[in-house]
């Protein structure tokens, strides 16, 4: 059984989407990993398939209802192993690629995505629901977020990745951002390539790529300079690390 995601959505329809292109979608049709998208309206029980309701204590919008949850829930996690449960919420911890290296060594996701103001609360306690965000910035609902998610787990599934693209260089792998690149014309618009990427001293390329990629760390991105410059001593230990704490 290959690793496998549900989805629980008020639009099932978009799924996979973007995640039916590209590496994803390659890796979807050779088997490296399955998805299915369920529609949470289908475990309504009322003659108008409701699946929100009025907050108790009053208050704008709407809050979906725990039981239609928990049977949508109930019905993913009948299929497909033990996976974990997550709720893609702004209140959630951002998501990190420690995590996903978590979530990709397991057999697979539950993920439920919510509409309106949010879910009861007492579906996520009682479904032990992990809360995720994907950063500090408002969407619309929760499907973006899921799609992100996945994403960022697919290409991680063995095989998925060719060798070019692997692991080792990768921005975040030694906790640095990425140098400049550059292709041919070696002039163009007036503008040339940095003569060190021309000479063919494979060893100064390498010093001046590391040089680059510091300084543009350094400037951007001040906590992972932080945390690189903390672990300069030892070589290797920010492989794999996630991009910010
Ligand atoms: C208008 C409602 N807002 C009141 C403070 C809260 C709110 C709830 C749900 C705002 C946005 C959403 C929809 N977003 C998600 O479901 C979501 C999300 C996000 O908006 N940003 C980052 N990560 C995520 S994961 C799910």
């Amino acid at each position: 059984m290959s690793w496998h995601a549900s989805v629980l959505t008020l639009f099932p329809e978009m799924f996979p989407g973007p995640l039916g292109q590209s590496l994803a979608g390659r890796a979807l049709r050779d088997g490296r990993w399955s998805i299915d998208s369920l529609d949470i309206r289908s475990f309504a029980t009322d003659r108008h398939r409701t699946v929100d309701d009025t907050p108790f204590g009053g208050g704008a919008g709407m809050v979906m209802r725990p039981d239609v949850l928990d049977a949508a829930l109930g019905a993913a996690l009948a299929t497909g192993g033990d996976r974990p449960a997550v709720y893609l919420t702004p209140r959630g911890r951002r998501l990190d690629q420690a995590m996903v290296r978590d979530f990709v060594a397991g057999p697979g996701l539950v993920l439920l995505c919510g509409r309106y103001e949010g879910v009861d609360e007492r579906v996520i306690e009682a479904r032990g629901l992990q809360e995720v965000s994907i950063g500090d910035y408002v969407l619309s609902g929760g499907e973006p977020a899921a799609m992100v998610l996945l994403d960022a787990c697919v290409r991680l599934l063995p095989g998925v990745m060719g060798a070019a693209e692997s692991g080792v260089e990768e921005s975040f792998s030694d906790g640095l951002l990425e140098y400049p690149h550059y292709t041919r014309p070696a002039d163009w618009q007036g503008r040339a390539v940095p003569p060190v990427l021309l000479s063919g001293h494979h060893a100064e390329v390498a010093r001046w790529r590391r040089a680059e990629a510091e300084r543009i760390t350094r400037e951007r991105r001040p906590d992972l300079w932080a945390r690189y410059t903390e672990n300069a001593a030892a070589p290797g230990a920010m492989d794999g690390r996630p991009a910010a704490a």
